[in-house]
Parts: C-alpha cells; sequence; structure tokens
C-alpha cells in the first residue's frame, strides 16, 4: 500500500508538470484556431451557373467616345451577361464596391463569385485585350437590384452602364 501510494503521487508530479508545459503551447494552439475564422469570409458565396437566358453587351471605343451598348440592362434572375470587345480595347467589368446596391455584403460576395477567379480585383473582371475578347457574368443568385458598372480604363470617359435584375 505504500508503494501504491508513491506511485500515485509520481503520477501526480508528472501530471502537473505536463499541466505547466501545456501552458506555454496555448498561444501556439489558439493560433490553428483562429486560422479558419479568417478564412471564412472567402468561402462565401459559390459561383452559381446561368439557369436562364444570356444577354449581349457590346464594349466599344471609337477614339472619342467609349461605351457598353446597350449601357443599361433590366433581366430576370439567374440570367447573364456576356460582354464582348467590338472596338478599342483593352476593357473590363467592374462594379463599384461602395455603390449602395452593394451595401448587402450577400450580393456582394454573390457576384463577385460569379465573376470567377481571374479578377483584377474584388468585383473587378480581368482586362480584355483583344478584339472579340468576351466575359460573361452569371447573376444566378443576385437579390433583385441595380447594379452599376464601368470599364476601368475608360472610366474617365464615362464608359458605364447598369444592370437591374428584377
Ligand atoms: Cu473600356
Amino acid at each position: 500500500m505504500r508503494f501504491l501510494g508513491v506511485m500515485l503521487v509520481s503520477s501526480a508530479v508528472v501530471l502537473g508538470a505536463c499541466g505547466g508545459g501545456s501552458k506555454d503551447a496555448a498561444p501556439a494552439a489558439s493560433t490553428p484556431a483562429a486560422a479558419p475564422a479568417a478564412e471564412a469570409p472567402a468561402a462565401a458565396g459559390a459561383a452559381l451557373p446561368i439557369t436562364g437566358k444570356t444577354w449581349e453587351v457590346k464594349m466599344i471605343g471609337d477614339g472619342n467616345a467609349y461605351k457598353f451598348e446597350p449601357a443599361d440592362l433590366t433581366i430576370k434572375a439567374g440570367d447573364g451577361i456576356k460582354f464582348t470587345v467590338v472596338s478599342i480595347p483593352p476593357h473590363n467589368v467592374a462594379f463599384d464596391v461602395a455603390q449602395p446596391g452593394l451595401a448587402d455584403a450577400a450580393v456582394k460576395a454573390q457576384i463577385d463569385a460569379n465573376m470567377g477567379p481571374n479578377k483584377m480585383g474584388e468585383l473587378s473582371s480581368p482586362l480584355l485585350l483583344n478584339i472579340g475578347d468576351a466575359y460573361t457574368i452569371s447573376f444566378a443568385g443576385v437579390k433583385p437590384g441595380k447594379y452599376l458598372f464601368n470599364c476601368t480604363p475608360h472610366l474617365a470617359m464615362n464608359m458605364k452602364g447598369s444592370v437591374t435584375v428584377q
């Protein structure tokens, strides 16, 4: 009995030592736990494919004027828009992240996800460098509303448009 008692005391000492050691490790253990939370926003809003009509918008420049044609479109939920370079590239499609229509973070995340992985930045398509290049955006999963976009290279020349999702 005396021997067993010594064994129990020894175990308690060992456990105590381990307990002290784990305090030092605590900050490291909390770091991995915080990482998934930081990545969560990037996972919000998976891209959804077009389920309805694909509308056509031309991207046009003639040296004096730069425009989307048609500049304003009204589409239905699940539709998409195919933007095609007709003249004087480069053009792109960029949604102003600060516009009132995108105050809803879910809408912003859905459009951004639908714009695919090759964006120049949030809500900003890659530059289309050649005549005939096209870029299609699905508006599936995007709540009804009016969303304004522009062409980054020609924003100063008022190359702007809008899509109203019904
Ligand atoms: Cu342009």
